[in-house]
């Protein structure tokens, strides 16, 4: 406990140190000061204290000689820090005093600071979870990744459809990270192999520098931080002289902008596009550097190379460093002399893989010519694990195969475990992409259920309900999620349920008002409000959402004064660039929300409201105002989920599919609290193998014939019908997803979910429900799992 004079000194100095550092950093006086301006010295004063526990815990890794963890991720989806940073130090309270003291608001401080984008989804959004899990529970760890210029795009709606902008989050001062120029790395790329004294030599015909910018990543209660240390790339010799001198103005910059072009820009897709020689650059551009980085720490502490696994764990979140096996090999044969053999069993006992998706199309796959264009030396080894692996198996499973570097072999080859991220997805690793490879390396595949940080997202994010469950049940909670099992006693406390309606409507009027101040947008706060954000792709079925909503509308318009459940459906989420199909969907939900919302027959009933840019901000004003969590995605092919869980915790019910992580979800809130509906994941594929299965099933509901029907006469496409022909051709020629086949059960539970809804008692016990029994889905869960069964370290705590 802080006692109350002890909050007040920490709220002096806290204004005292943001008065500071606006004259002393920023250059300004008060006067003058902008919100960036006092934005950027509360960070700062913040930043300040978050540096001695960092250096605390380096030099207790260090001294303690504590194995760590090196979590190499192409995306750190973070989003803001600054309340993420003074949660963590317990000092939110203070600087919403300091600030008011200086005639600042707290809020519009918060959030002025642009989201660090630098991330497609939930496989980023992990990455940075962990690493807040990672620093609570005193694990000694480095997060490396690429420090992108550009983040994921900017999304806006232009008639509906979804336009990119560039997203520009450096062009302001990024306070939280710490540039290391000293610490730089060559980095190599193409060139050629040749033979020195019969040992290879690979002399490379590009080189960059990667250089360090750190970022402390503070736990909880502030006793311990972690680094982020993400790469940017700089040229090694800023200038071609040489061209210059000649008058070859153009020839001159070229290293310059090779080094610049690396990392750019994040690429926006979350499924392979495959072949893209740039993205291949970044893989290797930012592994290469963290393994020179781990390495040159790891020899400077004066261990043997052979100690390596013992102080060293290195964890690949999905295929895109999977380039670390043969990084690691080329380094412990070429630069330190060990024999092939030897060098792929220490790096294989090094390495570990995260496996994020099922999907065919998102399997990391390179032309073996690209390969070895840009990595010649590296193709060599994989030859050479691949023989080693064909020696020691017996098997005919290949690395190479058909002309193609097929990354997930080569990463489950080279880890000594390999994880799914829920118990359903690591069965059908087990059974699909690498059934032949867990029969030769039975033990090699281990399940560990995804999690999310509780700091943001029930703390930080919704702190009305964080109020509530602290005055009823305490504060152990905050350090262990579990105890939210306290509140079950609670759960039918009519004094209880009544506060926590009260905190979710404080919720709702907080999304509202942000909707209606940034997007001109009134919504009844009083409605169910049904959320679905995420990425827009198929397998996840916002289109199932959308044929719902219009096959609603046409019923409550049959019958105006029916004893209907007024909603509020929210989408969020961006489609990669490229993607067709998705983008179709964007501008058919838009396109059905203009349309409904106009309706003045159904608009106290019905609303649909799809705000542009969905992001990690944007997802913590959603989240704690959702009423019912959309997790609707054909089963077997999400492999967890992350949004789910928030959802969930946050006091939303579910409806969804047994798919991903939703049925963990759904064993722990009990089955009377979640909203199943659908095929099962052997269903699905039952299904699919019966020719014209979407044929009969359209043929078997009215009701979804009238909102395809509705759909192609160009009711909400201004008479244009044939603006959906892809949409429409898809779900009744190649419903692979199974739109089809599940809508009218969708349809069903929905209607249940209003029946529940509109018993307020019961709906608030199902919600209550939800958040006392979320405990076990905390990122902290996660990563001791990992450190347990997979890395096997420790908490410095406990060590
Ligand atoms: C690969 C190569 C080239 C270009 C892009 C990519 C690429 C980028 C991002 C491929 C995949 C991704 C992201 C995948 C992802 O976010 N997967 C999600 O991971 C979550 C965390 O485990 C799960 O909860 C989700 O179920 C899963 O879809």
């Amino acid at each position: 406990m802080i006692e109350p004079n002890q909050s007040m000194m920490q709220a002096d100095a806290l204004q005292s140190d943001i008065s500071r550092h606006l004259k002393f950093s920023l250059g300004k006086d008060a006067e003058h000061a902008s919100l960036y301006d006092w934005r950027v010295s509360v960070s700062l004063a913040l930043r300040d204290r978050v540096v001695e526990p960092w250096f605390a815990s380096t030099r207790k890794t260090y001294e303690g000689k504590h194995k760590r963890v090196c979590y190499l991720s192409m995306e750190f989806l973070i989003g803001r820090l600054i309340e993420d940073v003074m949660i963590n130090l317990g000092v939110q309270d203070q600087v919403r005093e300091a600030l008011s003291a200086l005639g600042q608001d707290y809020d519009a401080v918060v959030a002025d600071e642009p989201d660090a984008a630098l991330g497609n989804g939930g496989l980023g959004r992990l990455a940075a979870c962990f690493m807040d899990s990672l620093s609570t529970l005193e694990i000694p760890a480095y997060g490396y990744g690429i420090r992108y210029e550009h983040g994921l795009f900017e999304q806006h709606f232009s008639d509906g459809q979804q336009m990119e902008i560039a997203e520009r989050w450096l062009e302001q001062r990024h306070v939280w990270e710490f540039e290391r120029p000293e610490v730089a790395y060559e980095i190599g790329f193409g060139g050629h192999v040749s033979e020195e004294g019969g040992k290879p030599v690979w002399t490379p015909g590009e080189r960059v520098l990667a250089t360090a910018f750190d970022t402390p990543t503070v736990g909880w209660k502030g006793k311990w931080a972690n680094t982020l240390r993400l790469w940017d790339a700089r040229p090694v010799d800023v200038f071609d002289l040489a061209s210059f001198n000649r008058g070859d103005y153009v020839a001159a910059n070229t290293p310059e902008r090779l080094a610049r072009t690396i990392t750019r820009v994040l690429y926006p897709d979350d499924t392979t596009e495959s072949g893209k020689e740039l993205r291949l650059k970044q893989e290797y551009f930012f592994t290469a550097a963290s393994i020179q980085d781990l390495l040159r720490r790891f020899l400077s502490e004066g261990y043997d190379i052979a100690e390596l696994p013992d102080h060293v764990a290195i964890q690949l979140n999905d295929t895109h460093p999977a380039i670390a096996g043969p990084e690691l090999v080329r380094l412990l044969v070429d630069t330190h002399g060990l024999e092939m053999d030897a060098a792929i069993d220490l790096a294989r006992e090094t390495l570990a893989y995260t496996n994020h998706t099922l999907l065919p199309e998102a399997l990391e796959a390179w032309p073996e010519d690209l390969f070895g264009r840009i990595l010649p030396r590296h193709l060599d080894i994989i030859r050479a694990i691949q023989d080693r692996h064909l020696r020691d198996t017996g098997s005919d499973i290949r690395i190479l195969d058909h002309g193609n570097v097929r990354m997930g072999e080569l990463a489950f080859i080279m880890a000594h475990k390999v994880n799914g991220v829920s118990a359903l997805h690591s069965g059908l690793v087990r059974e699909t992409v690498f059934a032949d490879l867990d029969k030769l390396y039975p033990d090699r595949i281990v399940n560990q259920t995804n999690g999310i940080t509780p700091r943001r997202w029930l703390y930080s994010c919704n702190p009305a309900l964080r109020d509530l469950i602290t005055d009823t049940i305490g504060t152990k909670w905050h350090q262990d999620l579990a105890h939210l099992a306290d509140l079950e006693p609670h759960l039918d406390d009519a004094g209880f349920q009544e506060a926590f309606r009260a905190a979710k409507t404080a919720n709702k009027d907080r999304l509202a008002a942000w909707l209606k101040a940034r997007h001109d947008v009134s919504i009844d706060t009083s409605a169910l409000f049904d959320v679905q954000i995420k990425r827009i792709h198929e397998y996840k079925r916002q289109h199932l959402n959308i044929l719902e909503t219009i096959a609603l509308w046409a019923e409550i318009r049959d019958n105006p004064n029916g004893d209907w459940t007024p909603r509020v459906k929210l989408f969020g989420g961006k489609a990669a660039p490229g993607y067709v199909f998705a983008k179709s969907i964007i501008r058919l939900i838009n396109d059905v929300a203009r349309t409904i919302n106009a309706d003045p027959v159904t608009r106290e009933l019905l609303q649909v409201v799809y705000p542009e840019n969905y992001n990690v901000s944007m997802a913590e004003l959603l989240i704690p105002a959702s009423d019912l969590s959309e997790q609707i995605s054909t089963a077997g092919k999400e492999a967890s989920g992350t949004g789910n869980m928030k959802l969930s915790l946050n006091g939303s019910p579910t409806i969804g599919t047994l798919d991903g992580a939703n049925v963990e979800i759904r064993d722990h809130v009990g089955e009377d609290n979640f909203f199943l509906f659908g095929l099962t994941a052997a269903e699905a594929q039952a299904t699919r193998e019966e020719p014209g299965f979407s044929h009969r099933a359209i043929a078997a509901s009215p009701r979804l014939q009238r909102a395809l029907g509705l759909i192609a006469q160009g009711v909400f496409s201004d008479g244009d019908t044939h603006r959906y022909d892809d949409i429409l051709h898809n779900l009744h020629e190649h419903d692979y997803f199974l739109v089809t086949c599940d809508f009218d059960d969708y349809f069903a539970k929905q209607r249940e979910v209003d029946r529940v809804y509109q018993d307020t008692t019961l709906w608030t016990r199902m919600a209550a429900a939800n958040t006392a029994r979320m405990g076990w889905f905390s990122s902290d869960r996660t990563i001791a799992g990992y450190a347990r069964d997979i890395w096997n370290v420790e908490s410095v705590n406990k060590a």
